[in-house]
């Protein structure tokens, strides 16, 4: 949307690495947003916020437009259905030390996520976006979702339909200026930017 904003990284996961952070969001979760004296801190509805607040927005689709419902389902879909599942691979392959991992739940919720990903191959294999007929907010939350798959290493195993979509996402100049403005702050503040590198 082009808006002024200032990015501040924080070392993963805040809770344990920057506890200060608690102070901002008692959750520790990242991302929160900060806008004057109001903040929020789950990112599908920080998007829904900056295209409502300081739209209109081609990223945001109208009440009066037909994709009105399969904006908001496409847009909830991504945190609600496709990253959840991801978190528990994290945690139980990943995060968790040595001894508490559990390679099989981890693997249960690999195939529960790559399963969940046929609603988006039913919708990009005829079309380019989600709705709309155009790139939205809605795209934002499912292309989060396959960056993170990216990051766990499942999207070797994403369908052909869905390889493309990414690779589309992952082409746009907003997602390349993102990208390099959150590596750049990471550099800045010294703070290692994972996610971002591995795009
Ligand atoms: N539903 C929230 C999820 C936020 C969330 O759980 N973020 C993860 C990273 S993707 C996190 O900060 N985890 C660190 C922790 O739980 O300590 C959103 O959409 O923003």
């Amino acid at each position: 949307m082009g808006l002024p904003f200032e990015l501040k990284m924080l070392p993963f996961p805040p809770r344990d690495l920057a506890p200060d952070y608690l102070a901002v969001n008692p959750l520790g979760t990242i991302p929160t947003l900060l806008d004057g004296s109001m903040r929020m801190t789950e990112s599908v509805a920080i998007c829904q916020y900056l295209v409502s607040r300081y739209g209109p927005s081609p990223l945001g689709v109208e009440p009066t437009e037909p994709d009105f419902g399969p904006y908001l389902n496409w847009l909830h879909f991504g945190e609600a259905t496709l990253t959840f599942p991801q978190t528990v691979v994290l945690r139980y392959s990943l995060f968790a030390p040595p001894e508490r991992r559990l390679e099989d739940v981890a693997a249960d919720y690999k195939r529960w996520f790559l399963s969940r990903l046929r609603g988006i191959d039913a919708v990009v294999s005829k079309q380019s976006t989600l709705c709309g007929g155009r790139f939205t907010i809605a795209d934002i939350s499912v292309g989060f979702a396959l960056l993170l798959a990216q990051f766990i290493g499942l999207d070797a195993k994403f369908t052909p339909p869905v390889a493309a979509y990414w690779q589309s996402l992952k082409g746009r100049d907003g997602f390349r200026k993102a990208m390099a403005k959150q590596d750049a702050a990471g550099r800045e503040q010294g703070v290692e930017n994972r996610l971002g590198r591995l795009a």
